[in-house]
């Protein structure tokens, strides 16, 4: 019996202090793991971005994500990207960072984050089931000018494990702007990545300080030995 009273209550090894989820009541929600941010050659890179501090993640992603879908658990994507007309972008992100290529023009996989073209499709590696809902964002959080937080209400989602890039970007943005809606939200370190170590540190700081303000960070091998303990898990 966990401390809240409910023997379906999975709880996890984290910081700032143990994170407790009822798996019917919480998603997987991997932010942005697209092929432009991740992929040698892709715009991240062309912007002079190491991307191994990315691909990391990929793997560790992976198998948390193969463990959700074994529970039979709710998994939802998120993809930063704009319509084909731009007509979603913000005239200050298009000019931003005075780049001579920039959101909307042709890239090295197509026009750079706008939807449908091939540099904003999710990598191959996680790619989304047919029944897993994926979010089309055009800012940094996943909760703005999206339908995520109705979906996630439909479906009865009170708890979010946040994974994805980058950790002090659209994670951190993500999770904050989750926190304001009353989610519970847990981070696994090795699951979300920067193209800074240092900024993927204190992201991750920034998250669990001042009692978990934002909320709860792990590494994905609590969440995995806790879901085993309750037997959501057989292998
Ligand atoms: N997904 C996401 O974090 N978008 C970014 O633009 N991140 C950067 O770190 N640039």
């Amino acid at each position: 019996m966990s401390a809240n009273g409910s023997q379906s209550v999975v709880t996890v090894d984290a910081e700032p202090y143990e994170y407790e989820f009822d798996p019917a009541q919480t998603a997987l929600l991997i932010i942005d793991m697209q092929r432009d941010f991740l992929e040698p050659g892709g715009f991240g890179e062309m912007l002079g971005n190491d991307v191994s501090q990315l691909r990391r993640t990929i793997e560790p992603n992976k198998v948390l994500l193969a463990a959700w879908r074994a529970a039979g658990l709710q998994v939802f994507h998120t993809r930063e990207g704009h319509r084909t007309d731009l007509a979603c972008l913000p005239p200050a992100k298009k000019i931003r960072g005075r780049s001579k290529t920039t959101i909307g023009d042709p890239g090295p996989m197509g026009r750079i984050l706008v939807r449908g073209e091939a540099g904003h499709d999710i990598i191959a590696e996680l790619y989304p089931l047919p029944n897993e809902s994926v979010i089309d964002k055009p800012g940094k959080g996943a909760f703005f000018a999206t339908d995520l937080h109705a979906i996630l209400q439909n479906r009865g989602i009170k708890n979010l494990i946040v994974t994805g890039v980058t950790t002090e970007v659209c994670v951190n943005t993500t999770v904050r702007e989750a926190n304001d809606r009353g989610y519970d939200c847990l981070v696994p370190s090795d699951c979300a990545g920067s193209y800074f170590p240092e900024f993927h540190e204190m992201g991750l700081k920034m998250i669990k300080a001042q009692g978990g303000i934002f909320g709860w960070v792990t590494h994905s091998s609590k969440i995995l030995e806790a879901m085993k303990a309750k037997s959501l898990l057989t292998a």
